[in-house]
């Protein structure tokens, strides 16, 4: 096919997202238990936006006429690398589905994808989608099905050309072994987080507090870049607890498709223990529960919105991944403790820094060890941005230009010339 019919037919099926978009928000809150608005609002917009982003590149994608030495006409062809093995996530399902489609059909490679056993339902639906768009069968291959068995065979199938996975670090790890036994096949990982959200002592006190809300609290909490160490400045931290407090307490928990909630159920039972366990082990170790701290209601995998102030850095609840709704607020006294301290994780997916001085954020921004920094703003995922982890948060970058060389082969091509060539 050629690149220009790639991108019409990526187009037709954006149009046929968007036309759809009511049912597909529907299904996605039902699958995972996200607030309804979050979905129709700002994830289906997204959904379609990166398909038309990718459909974008799909004629875009050139090789180099490369000045080699020697009498040689030297040129790169830049090929789909084959096929794409992708194992996707339960927190976004349809995102991180739209994160690793969209640049593998644009490069021209098929796909075998794997969603996750919690969220099954609407790469299922929109897949059907595509090939109403006309995407020709056996192109785009979505299997539901557990990690062990079915993602396990993908990671280690010697007919898959390349990996793309994201999920826990520990089973990132299983599937780059699992990649490196059989075939070889290049792995990106976009792998779990515990980002640092600071805020200096000359930050606007209320925005911060809100933007730290939110890069801690959406989506339940549970998002890879999740915002989950707030180190607050000494000179400010008493205020900026008592409004990250009183902003959690007034959190709207419940019924994700009521209009105004703002926080739904965890995705299943295994992670609301998890979570549970966190939280209790935050007050055993002696860190200051502020609000929440336990379940919410008595039917669901409902969690408290949860703040923790006093929190140390070694303490299990400023080191792990939790992935829910648990803030832990950590005070600093200068801009070189809190770098050090900052980078002192094995994750490095994103950060967030709240300042007024410029040299503080370009300080800031140089010193942290972490794929994104967002600068007063947190949680930007422009189609065209790159995201990915430094250490142990992944291998690659997603989205963007950058995402595209995961889906190609460089081929150089070397023809001898008769002539000299300069
Ligand atoms: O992740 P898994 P889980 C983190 C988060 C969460 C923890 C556990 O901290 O609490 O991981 O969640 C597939 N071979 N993140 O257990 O196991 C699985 O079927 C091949 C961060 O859900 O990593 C699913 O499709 N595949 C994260 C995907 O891997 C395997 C998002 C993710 O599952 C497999 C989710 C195997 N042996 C959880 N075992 C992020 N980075 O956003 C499982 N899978």
């Amino acid at each position: 096919m050629t690149p220009y019919e790639r991108s019409k037919i990526i187009l037709r099926f954006a149009d046929l997202l968007e036309k759809h978009s009511d049912e597909i928000a529907a299904l996605e809150t039902w699958d995972n238990g996200k607030p309804h608005e979050q979905a129709a609002k700002a994830e289906i917009p997204m959904l379609i936006r990166l398909f038309r982003y990718y459909a974008g590149w799909a004629d875009k994608i050139h090789g180099l006429t490369v000045p080699a030495d020697g009498n040689y006409h030297v040129q790169t062809l830049h090929e789909p690398i084959g096929v794409a093995g992708q194992i996707i996530p339960w927190n976004f399902p349809l995102l991180m589905f739209a994160w690793k489609v969209g640049p593998a059909l644009a490069c021209g490679n098929t796909i075998v994808l794997k969603s996750a056993e919690q969220t099954p339902l609407s790469a299922l639906y929109v897949s059907k989608l595509f090939h109403e768009a006309g995407l020709p069968p056996g192109v785009l291959n979505v299997i539901s099905g557990f990690g062990p068995t079915a993602g396990a065979a993908l990671a280690s199938h010697m007919d898959v050309d390349k990996l793309a996975f994201t999920g826990s670090t520990e089973t990132g790890k299983i599937v780059l072994q699992m990649a490196a036994k059989s075939n070889l096949k290049p792995v990106t990982l976009e792998l779990g987080g515990k980002s640092p959200f600071i805020v200096c002592g000359d930050a606007d006190i209320d925005k911060a507090v809100e933007l730290a809300h939110f890069a801690l609290f959406f989506n339940q909490g549970q998002c890879c870049c999740a915002g989950s160490r707030t180190y607050v400045h000494e000179s400010i931290y008493d205020e900026f607890l008592e409004k990250a407090k009183a902003r959690a307490m007034r959190r709207v928990v419940g019924d994700p498709f009521r209009k105004g909630v703002e926080q739904g159920p965890q995705i299943d039972s295994e992670q609301f223990e998890k979570i549970l366990r966190y939280i209790r082990s935050g007050v055993e170790s002696g860190a200051t529960l502020e609000s929440g701290g336990e379940r919410f209601g008595s039917k669901g995998y409902y969690i408290q919105p949860t703040v923790f102030s006093n929190v140390q850095d070694d303490m299990l609840i400023a080191k792990d991944e939790i992935f829910g709704p648990v803030q832990s607020i950590l005070k600093f006294k200068d801009l070189d403790e809190v770098i050090r301290r900052a980078n002192t994780t094995r994750y490095g997916l994103a950060a967030g820094v709240f300042t007024q001085n410029i040299d503080t954020a370009n300080t800031l921004t140089r010193a942290l060890r972490a794929g994104t920094v967002w600068i007063n703003c947190f949680d930007v995922f422009d189609a065209a941005i790159p995201f990915g982890g430094y250490k142990m948060s992944g291998q690659g970058r997603e989205k963007g230009i950058y995402s595209l060389n995961n889906y190609l082969q460089v081929k150089a091509v070397v023809t001898s010339l008769k002539k000299p060539a300069w």
